[in-house]
């Protein structure tokens, strides 16, 4: 079994040349990028979200750490998930408008692609029209909102209320998730489906095509 404690702690400890170094040498001793990313990467930014909230960290040193998190990733991309595939289809992906949490919607695109999907990354802060016109203009098959604060979670409402404005609702399956969100959440809405994590978004989504 590997220890990911080092790569834990040189991620809280916001030290890129360290975690990267860390990640590499993981990789080029044949452990796999998921539990890389699954058992090293994603605890070490729950512990970051923990010292967040009892005043351990400040903002500018959380952005640190997600700065690293986003390099280590992008370092795991071209192993994670390479799965032949022959699903086809056009998702539209973005974080809800107020809200600036990215990494995990880039991971869930990260999977989307490497499963074969394509995949149009808005970013973050995503005004619901700007959904709805992606949707249209790249005649979209998945529209997957993410939301980290409960406080943007409503977004993912609005924005399914646009698309029905629209008439663009029964065009597209609407898909949400990021840590606040529920399945509860998605059927009070109206959302199609609800993934918990990156992995099973992709499946969800190659299901749903
Ligand atoms: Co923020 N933040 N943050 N933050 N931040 C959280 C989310 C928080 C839980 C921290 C805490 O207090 N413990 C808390 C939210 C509380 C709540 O509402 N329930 C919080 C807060 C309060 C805030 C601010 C309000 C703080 C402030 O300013 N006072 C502020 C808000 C800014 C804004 O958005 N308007 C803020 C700011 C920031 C930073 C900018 C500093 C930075 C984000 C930088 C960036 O993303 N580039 C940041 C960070 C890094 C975090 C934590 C520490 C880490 C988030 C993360 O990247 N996790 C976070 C604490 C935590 O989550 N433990 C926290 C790793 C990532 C891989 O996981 O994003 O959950 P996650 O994605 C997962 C799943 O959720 C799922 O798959 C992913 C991979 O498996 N998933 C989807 C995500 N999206 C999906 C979409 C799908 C499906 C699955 O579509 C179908």
């Amino acid at each position: 079994m590997s220890d990911y404690q080092p790569i834990i702690n040189a991620l809280i400890g916001c030290d890129m040349a360290k975690t990267t170094e860390l990640v590499n040498l993981s990789l080029t001793q044949g452990i796999d990028a998921k539990d890389i990313l699954n058992q090293g990467l994603i605890p070490a930014m729950d512990i970051v979200g923990q010292k967040m909230e009892t005043g351990e960290m400040f903002i500018p040193e959380v952005l640190m750490a997600a700065q690293v998190m986003s390099s280590a990733t992008e370092i795991l991309k071209p192993t994670l998930a390479k799965e032949d595939s022959d699903a086809k289809g056009t998702v539209i992906i973005g974080t809800v408008k107020g809200d600036l949490h990215d990494i995990g919607k880039n991971l869930v695109g990260m999977m989307m692609e490497s499963g074969g999907l394509e995949v149009h990354n808005l970013g973050v802060d995503v005004e619901p029209e700007r959904f709805a016109a992606q949707v249209q203009e790249k005649k979209a098959g998945i529209l997957c909102l993410s939301a980290l604060l409960t406080t943007t979670m409503p977004m993912m409402q609005k924005t399914i209320d646009i698309l029905k404005d629209k008439g663009l609702r029964d065009q597209v399956k609407v898909m949400i998730g990021g840590a606040p969100v529920t399945q509860t959440y998605a059927d009070q809405i109206g959302a199609d489906a609800y993934a918990s994590d990156a992995g099973s978004a992709a499946r969800l989504a190659k299901s749903l095509i």
